[in-house]
């Protein structure tokens, strides 16, 4: 059984979105087209509490794209984003969201951030994805979204490692790319054994 994952494709990360990824609207019709070829369709949506400690918002002195040191690793500050019931945290409205068996949030505990649709940003607390997934026997993941060298890394990377086949299809996402950070997730998925497609 075979998935696909759709990670972020949300207003706040599209252009004119708080954390707008260069492009990231060029890849909804494409990903809803891909749809169709898929057992089941997952769509991940970054949900965060006002006050978040990911925004930089949150740290008197600190500036969007800081680094910090939080007692579960660096963290990167991001511009207030996807908060909670927002038009920001709704999805692109061209996504077909109705193809979707799954909808999952993620970042929405106030003190840790949540990357990868598997674990948050601790590495070790659980979504509940991968109890999700296995139960329904799936265990290939084709994944696309937004952004490639943050969200769909992470969940792309933590999936390999659970044992998944995991594929993602780099003409259907789009990257922040800050500092390197595309070339870095690239290696990463490609040591992890994820393949790229595209
Ligand atoms: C993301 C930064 C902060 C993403 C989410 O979806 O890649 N990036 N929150
Ligand atoms: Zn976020």
């Amino acid at each position: 059984m075979q998935a696909l994952i759709v990670i972020d494709i949300q207003n706040d990360f599209c252009p004119g979105g708080a954390l707008a990824v260069p492009g990231g609207d060029e890849i909804v019709a494409g990903v809803n087209t891909l749809m169709a070829e898929f057992d089941a369709v997952i769509l991940t949506q970054d949900w965060h509490p006002a006050g978040h400690s990911s925004f930089a918002s949150s740290h008197p002195g600190k500036a969007p794209f800081d680094l910090i040191d939080m007692p579960y690793g660096p963290q990167v500050l991001w511009p207030d984003h996807c908060v909670q019931g927002s038009s920001g945290a709704e999805f692109h409205p061209g996504l077909n969201t109705d193809r979707a068996d799954l909808i999952l949030r993620k970042g929405f505990r106030r003190g840790i951030d949540s990357y990868s649709a598997f674990f948050e940003n601790d590495h070790e607390t659980a979504t509940g994805l991968e109890g999700y997934l296995r139960t329904r026997g799936i265990d290939r993941l084709t994944m696309v979204g937004l952004a490639t060298d943050f969200c769909v890394n992470f969940s792309a990377v933590d999936a390999a490692k659970l044992g998944f086949s995991v594929d993602v299809r780099q003409e259907l996402c789009r990257a922040i790319d800050l500092d390197g950070s595309l070339a870095a997730a690239m290696d990463g998925m490609s040591e992890a054994g994820v393949l790229l497609h595209g």
